[in-house]
C-alpha cells in the first residue's frame, strides 16, 4: 500500500491557528509528537520487559505508582527540558508546577498534563492516553501560577494521545478538532479527519456502573432513565474502557456520553474524580470546539475556577443532547 497524505507538522504550520502564534504551536505539537512517538513505542513493548506493575510509591493523589506513570513524566520533562517557548509544567504525577528555562521571555506557555492515563490498563495490555493543555503565561517567567489557576476558557490549545491498537494524536487550538494518525512506517503523525464534529446525540454511556451506590440520587435517575430502554432515547449501551480518553474518543466520533459522578461525601457532599486542570479542561475545549458539551452537573467545566492545581470535578461530556439532559435532570443537585 502506498503512503500519501499531511503530516502533522505540515498540517500545523500551513493552518491559522485561532488562540496562539503559530510558530509556538509548531514548536510545542513537535514535543508533545515527540512525547506520543516515545510513549507509543514503549507501551507496544512494554510486557517484554521490566516495565509493568508498580514503584511502590503513591503519587500527590494518594494513588499509588505504576512504573509507566513515572516513566511518561519522566518522557515529557526530558522533551520540554530546554525548550522555549514552554516554561512550566504542571503534571497529575508531580505536587508543585516545575519552572524551566529561568530566561524564558513573553510569550511563554504552560503544558499541563496526563502523562497516562488509565493507569490501571498498563497491566492488562488496554487502550491507555496522555492528555494535554497548552496555557499562556502572562508577563515574564514567573514561579508564581496565579495565571495558570484560571478557568478553561483561558487555554490556548489542548488535545490528548490514545494509545489503542494504532495512536492517535487529537487537539484543538480553538479553530476546530482535527485527528492524527501515527504512521509507524513513516515515523509521522498523518492527518486522518479534520474538523471533526460530535454527533450532536449518541447511543452509548460510560461510567463506572460499579460505583452507583455513591452517586447523587439524580445521577441515579440520570442513568436509570438512559437505561430504561422506553424508546430509542432510553436504550443506550455501557461502554467502559477505565481510560477516559479512550472513552472520550467513543463519544467524539459516535456521540454519547462519559460521566464520573461526584461520589457523595460522609458530611453529606459529592466529590469529583477527575482532575479539572489536566484531564477535563482539555477534553471540555475538544467537546466543545467538535460541537459537545462538557459540565460538572451544574455548569460548563471551560468556566469552573480551580483553586489548586490538582483539583477535581465530577463530570458530564460528550454529545450535547446527553449533557442537557443531565443538567435538567440536576445529578450533581
Ligand atoms: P489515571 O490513570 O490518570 O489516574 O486516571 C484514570 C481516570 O482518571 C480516567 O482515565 C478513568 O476514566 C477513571 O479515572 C477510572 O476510574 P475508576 O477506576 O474509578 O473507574
Amino acid at each position: 500500500m502506498g503512503i500519501r497524505g499531511t503530516t502533522l507538522s505540515h498540517h500545523v504550520a500551513t493552518r491559522r491557528s485561532a488562540r496562539l502564534d503559530s510558530s509556538d504551536l509548531s514548536l510545542i505539537l513537535e514535543r508533545i509528537e515527540h512525547v506520543a512517538k516515545r510513549i507509543s513505542g514503549a507501551l507496544a513493548h512494554s510486557s517484554l520487559g521490566d516495565d509493568l506493575g508498580y514503584t511502590g510509591e503513591t503519587n500527590v493523589q494518594g494513588e499509588q505508582t505504576k512504573k509507566l506513570d513515572r516513566w511518561t513524566n519522566e518522557v515529557f520533562l526530558d522533551a520540554f527540558a530546554h525548550h522555549h517557548p514552554v516554561c512550566s509544567l504542571v503534571s497529575e504525577e508531580m505536587e508543585e508546577a516545575l519552572h524551566l528555562n529561568p530566561e524564558c521571555r513573553a510569550p511563554s506557555y504552560a503544558i499541563l498534563f496526563d502523562p497516562l492515563d488509565g493507569s490501571s490498563n498498563t497491566d492488562v495490555n488496554g487502550s491507555l492516553g496522555t492528555i494535554f493543555s497548552i496555557r499562556k503565561r502572562t508577563g515574564v517567567h514567573s514561579s508564581e501560577v496565579a495565571d495558570i489557576l484560571q478557568p478553561g476558557t483561558e487555554q490556548v490549545a489542548a488535545g490528548y494521545i490514545l494509545y489503542g491498537p494504532g495512536t492517535q494524536l487529537v487537539y484543538t487550538a480553538g479553530a476546530g478538532v482535527d485527528i492524527f494518525t501515527l504512521d509507524h512506517r513513516r515515523g509521522a503523525f498523518m492527518l486522518w479527519r479534520e474538523g471533526i464534529k460530535m454527533p450532536p446525540r449518541g447511543a452509548a454511556y460510560a461510567v463506572n456502573q460499579g460505583n452507583f451506590v455513591k452517586f447523587h440520587p439524580n445521577a441515579r435517575k440520570f442513568i436509570e432513565h438512559l437505561t430504561s430502554r422506553k424508546d430509542k432515547t432510553t436504550s443506550y449501551a455501557l461502554r467502559y474502557t477505565g481510560a477516559f480518553a479512550a472513552d472520550f474518543h467513543r463519544c467524539l466520533l459516535e456521540g454519547g456520553l462519559y460521566l464520573y459522578p461526584g461520589e457523595a461525601t460522609p458530611a453529606g457532599q459529592t466529590k469529583g474524580k477527575l482532575r479539572l486542570l489536566y484531564e477535563l479542561a482539555p477534553m471540555a475545549m475538544i467537546a466543545e470546539q467538535a460541537g459537545g458539551k462538557a459540565s460538572n452537573g451544574k455548569g460548563r467545566i471551560m468556566e469552573v475556577l480551580p483553586g489548586s492545581l490538582h483539583d477535581r470535578q465530577p463530570i458530564y461530556i460528550g454529545s450535547a443532547a446527553e449533557v442537557e439532559l443531565a443538567e435538567q435532570m440536576k445529578v450533581e443537585g
